[in-house]
């Protein structure tokens, strides 16, 4: 039986310059694609954040909320361009350290209703991992069954494949340590909380509230919010700095690493 695959989500504010519209971070990119590289993982699934790639233009043109009129259309197209452009440089990086990674537009296989995803033509993927390949999917513009469109975060779209392909461990590759007992940027007490069960976490969500940059797709609240039905599955959740050198390689080794263990119990 061939071993259950691994999910690798890596953050927008990773592998663009968040402040900075449309800009990768060249060399972020590639050390991971190094470091994924000499990880070596059997069955991976690779997704990616938007960043300045995906989140200026989808606030701009209002997409979250779903069609109010027309003129939206322009700023779908232009979004889920963008987020075309960051996935091929992100396949392009690993491909040159060899790893035979296939990007997949989520936006072709997937719709949702009322921004949850509803349907999806999973045999794409399936048999890419199946054969060997690393597919690489990403946030984006789909269509809705309610709203007309929407934008599916990296993190829902995470948690949803970690399900759907029995995955033993979904990886979160953050611009942060972990989770912390409350907001560090703006509490100079807060604690990094390297270990939590489903229960703990649950009684936290309470103290991401407050979000600082804008995130169309909800920042750490959401993060913890999309994992918990893939914990409540008994897929083990590590949420890393995977801005950090070495900690994503770490986390796919299953080596010991800074961040935050989220276990069923
Ligand atoms: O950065 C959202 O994905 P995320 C992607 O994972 C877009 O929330 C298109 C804004």
């Amino acid at each position: 039986m061939s071993a259950k695959p691994v999910v690798l989500k890596l953050g927008g504010s990773v592998i663009t310059r968040k402040e900075k519209p449309l800009t990768p971070n060249v060399p972020a990119m590639k050390r991971l694609a190094r470091e994924i590289s000499r990880a070596a993982v059997s069955r991976l699934v690779l997704i990616h954040g938007g960043g300045s790639f995906g989140h200026p233009l989808a606030k701009q043109y209002n997409l979250k909320k779903g069609y109010r009129d027309a003129s939206q259309l322009l700023g779908f197209s232009k979004t889920h361009q963008a987020m075309v452009t960051l996935n091929k440089m992100v396949v392009d990086a690993l491909i040159q350290r060899n790893i035979p990674a296939v990007g997949l537009q989520p936006s072709s296989c997937m719709v949702t209703k009322s921004g949850r995803i509803r349907l999806m033509e999973d045999k794409p993927l399936k048999k890419l991992l199946e054969s060997g390949f690393v597919p690489v999917l990403y946030g984006d513009t789909v269509l809705d069954l309610d709203l007309g469109f929407s934008i599916l975060s990296g993190d829902q779209l995470a948690a949803h494949l970690a399900v759907l392909l029995n995955a033993s461990r979904v990886i979160m590759g953050i611009d942060e340590d972990g989770l912390y007992s409350s907001d560090p940027k703006v509490d100079s007490s807060a604690r990094l909380i390297s270990h939590a069960t489903l229960r703990e976490l649950k009684n936290m969500q309470r103290a991401f509230k407050s979000a600082k940059t804008p995130d169309v797709t909800g920042g750490m609240l959401g993060k913890i919010t999309e994992l918990t039905p893939a914990v409540e599955r008994g897929v083990s959740a590590l949420i890393v700095n995977a801005a950090k050198a070495n900690n994503v390689y770490k986390a796919l080794k299953g080596e010991g690493v800074v961040g935050t263990l989220i276990e069923k119990e």
